[in-house]
């Protein structure tokens, strides 16, 4: 069995050896190099733009303005759409006209011959701005008088979106309530690899190819699409290699669709590469929401009610999926792994003059995630309990399951208290605590914190999407295509990047076909190469994909099957199927191997007469629910009580993903988004000017996490199956974000309990 197993990444040795095709790698002949000029300002009209100067330079071919696509390339869509939401959604122009929006905002393009001279022309082209107030946190912006961010939508409110209902008495006749306002803070994302795009436009036939760092080339296909005014069946989007996204390379954005237009006037190819600091400030932002949580309940610790208001920054303009992180995602998982009788969501979008805002780890469930288990730590000391005790009364118990919660999902399956026990015994809670008090004599501050969490994703069941509020199915597709020669290919519409699924989805094959994983080979991330796919993200990719993938393998053995039974002159109940070998039912030695069947079905001379030659099937997979992930992390800390530094002495995650496909590559995700969560927790953080300039624009302003400050991650898992798919597989790619950054921020919370301090803001900085 390969399912289980921990295998090496079959991507490895091509990418450490530097045999990568990224798409900064492309080269194609004639190939010219764009540069985009961005707006110093937050918030200005443009009076007038000279491209002259910088049109006259040597090796400059053109320069852009946004007044020179009108009509030749669109604004750029959002793809949120919520019936009942209230939404003044602003498309995006491909460069700005007539005012700017945030400081960042792309005004013009050069395309030169290399990418030296076109960024030296962008200082030749000359904007006269007339400077405009700026508002930049979502509060303000909501204001009587406040900066408008656009003419016509008043008060900046960009959405409004409720769920839920909690009736008036289960809070004034609560025997206990606790409120906190927390700020769960903008962060930049940034994947190893910025983002970039090659163009090139065929003029004879009119059809256009577009590499890009694409996390959804199939969804980027049908927006550009549109866009530049190019059917789908003449535009493909490439997906080549890309070094992370964690969801910033979701979004469609404006640059991608301005160098295809180039390509295709120019009739030469285009690239475009992304630096580091202008990736701060033109590629998504994320989280940036002030919630105001209230828990009701009783003296005992057990909740009763819960109502939450969340004022979302969405930014100067609502990006693809920007509108569905502070709603959908975050506010139907706000009661999170308890037993909440009743609940109540309110989200206000809020448009601002900063860098628009959209999916990041986790989109809208940790945010969730951090609220709750924030509030439950608060409730726990206001009713003096340790909060591992009103967890475990609240916790929804094994026998719940299914449960449908307050918000109205259905929790299909779930044993909460089995991840809780043994994150448990792996710190060994009680002496822990001990030594905590022990430590606490001496004048110590050591914390203990806990992140009893669960998430939704695997995108997704389509019909039940939809009938929350979702718009447009998300199913997944993959065909199983075997060779003369016995050897495999598997097409995907995921598009990893990162994740290391070439591996598990062979894994997946290997263990159906009884192929070595040697001989299975993956592709992904190319509109190209099948019809319709939707994309890695929501933590999808094995839940849907996989499972697609692993139908197609079904059928793929079901054909094989009818096949050596004609081969082996037996009725196809008689053949059995195990290790790729197909045998005659009590006869032993009456045997075809896959690789001899692969062959029969290509070379189809003696086929049964109703079977169809080759051997190859397709799936479209479309889950009845989500998949529901859920664990206990349990973080410890000592606060220094001089400097106020934050030191981490021990991170326990246990989670419960169902089966673990793979668990190196799981255990990877594990810790790979146990250190962004905390990133978020400790040091992350995104900084404003008043007036709109980005802070903390570069590494040098931005803490990103690094490896001396942690401990070993010490992660266990325990498998409860999903009945939605046939892998019984949930998603593991966010559980880390979504868990941690309460963890961290309950156990600081701990240690500062002497001092009674409640709460602080995240990044907790020594200075805070
Ligand atoms: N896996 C497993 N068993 C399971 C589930 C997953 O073994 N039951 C393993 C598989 O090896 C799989 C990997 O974990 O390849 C992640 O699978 P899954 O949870 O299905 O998530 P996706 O493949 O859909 O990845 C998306 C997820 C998201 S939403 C973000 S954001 C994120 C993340 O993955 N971005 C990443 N992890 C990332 N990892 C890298 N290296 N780079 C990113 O940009
Ligand atoms: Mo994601």
């Amino acid at each position: 069995n390969m399912i289980g197993t921990p295998v090496k990444r079959k991507e490895d040795p091509r990418l450490l050896t530097g045999n990568g095709m990224f798409t900064d790698d492309m080269k194609l002949p004639g190939m010219l190099h764009a540069a985009f000029l961005r707006s110093p300002f937050a918030h200005a009209k443009i009076v007038r733009i000279d491209t002259e100067k910088a049109k006259q330079y040597p090796g400059v071919i053109a320069v852009f303005t946004g007044a020179d696509l009108i009509g030749k390339v669109k604004p750029v869509p959002t793809m949120w759409y919520v019936p009942g939401a209230d939404l003044k959604a602003k498309d995006r122009s491909p460069l700005a006209l007539e005012k700017v929006l945030y400081a960042g905002e792309a005004v013009a393009v050069v395309v030169a011959e290399d990418r030296y001279i076109a960024r030296d022309a962008l200082d030749l082209i000359s904007v006269d701005y007339e400077e405009l107030p700026a508002v930049t946190h979502q509060e303000k912006a909501l204001q009587e008088g406040a900066p408008l961010v656009h003419d016509d939508v008043p008060q900046n409110l960009a959405l409004l979106w409720k769920a839920g209902e909690v009736r008036d008495e289960a809070f004034e006749q609560a025997e206990v309530v606790v409120r906190q306002r927390l700020y769960n803070q903008r962060v930049i994302p940034n994947p190893m690899e910025t983002r970039a795009a090659v163009a090139q436009f065929n003029p004879g036939s009119g059809e256009m190819t577009i590499w890009c760092t694409s996390q959804n080339p199939h969804i980027h296909r049908m927006i550009y699409s549109g866009v530049l005014g190019i059917p789908e069946s003449k535009l493909r989007i490439v997906a080549p290699d890309v070094g992370g996204g964690f969801g910033a390379k979701i979004a469609t954005y404006t640059e991608e669709a301005v160098v295809g237009h180039a390509a295709r006037e120019l009739r030469r190819p285009v690239k475009w590469v992304e630096e580091r600091r202008e990736h701060f400030m033109a590629t998504t932002h994320a989280r940036d929401e002030v919630i105001e949580v209230e828990l009701a309940g009783k003296k005992d610790g057990t909740f009763t009610a819960l109502r939450v208001k969340n004022t979302a920054n969405l930014g100067a303009y609502l990006s693809t999926f920007g509108g569905g992180c502070p709603t959908i995602d975050f506010g139907l998982m706000i009661t999170g792994a308890y037993h909440i009788p009743q609940a109540a969501v309110v989200t206000y979008g809020v448009y601002t003059n900063t860098t628009p805002t959209d999916a990041y780890r986790g989109a809208g469930k940790p945010e969730a995630t951090f609220q709750i288990e924030r509030i439950v730590d608060l409730f726990a000391r206001k009713v003096g309990m340790d909060p591992l005790e009103v967890r475990r009364k609240n916790l929804i118990p094994k026998e719940s399951f299914p449960y449908t919660t307050a918000m109205g999902l259905l929790y299909d399956s779930g044993n909460y208290e089995l991840t809780l026990e043994k994150a448990l015994e792996a710190v060994d809670y009680q002496a822990l605590r001990k030594k905590q008090e022990e430590l606490r004599a001496q004048g110590k501050l050591i914390g203990i914190g806990f992140s009893t969490y669960v998430e939704l994703c695997g995108f997704g069941p389509s019909k039940v999407a939809g009938a929350i509020g979702f718009q447009g199915g998300v199913w997944e597709n993959s065909t199983v295509r075997v060779h003369p020669t016995g050897k495999v290919t598997v097409y995907t519409g995921t598009s990893p990047h990162g994740q290391g699924t070439a591996t598990s989805f062979a894994q997946i094959v290997s263990d159906k076909l009884g192929v070595p994983i040697e001989d299975i080979e993956l592709v992904h991330g190319d509109t190209q190469s099948i019809s319709m796919g939707w994309g890695t993200y929501g933590s999808r990719t094995t839940a849907v994909g996989g499972a697609a993938v692993a139908i197609a393998a079904d059928r793929v053995v079901a054909k094989a099957k009818r096949i050596a039974a004609h081969e082996l002159e037996v009725a196809t109940e008689d053949i059995d199927f195990a290790g790729g070998v197909f045998s005659v039912k009590g006869v032993p030695g009456r045997e075809k191997t896959f690789q001899e069947i692969a062959r029969s079905a290509n070379f189809a001379w003696n086929l049964p007469d109703d079977v169809e030659p080759s051997l190859e099937a397709q799936s479209f997979f479309d889950p009845s629910n989500f998949v529901y992930p859920f664990g206990a992390h349990i973080c410890v800390v000592e606060v220094d009580k001089d400097t106020g530094e934050v030191a981490l002495r021990k991170y326990v995650a246990v989670d419960d993903v169902g089966k673990v496909i793979n668990p190196l590559l799981a255990e990877g995700q594990v810790h790979g988004g146990v250190v962004q969560g905390i990133g978020q927790a400790l040091w992350e953080g995104a900084v404003y000017s008043e007036n709109g300039q980005l802070l903390s624009g570069t590494f040098m302003d931005y803490t990103m996490p690094k490896a001396r400050f942690f401990p070993r991650v010490e992660w266990h898992f325990t498998e409860t199956p999903s009945p939605v798919n046939p892998l019984g597989a949930k998603g593991i790619g966010e559980t880390g974000t979504t868990a941690a950054p309460p963890a961290v921020v309950n156990a600081v919370m701990d240690a500062l309990q002497p001092f009674g301090v409640d709460d602080l803001d995240m990044p907790l900085t020594p200075e805070k």
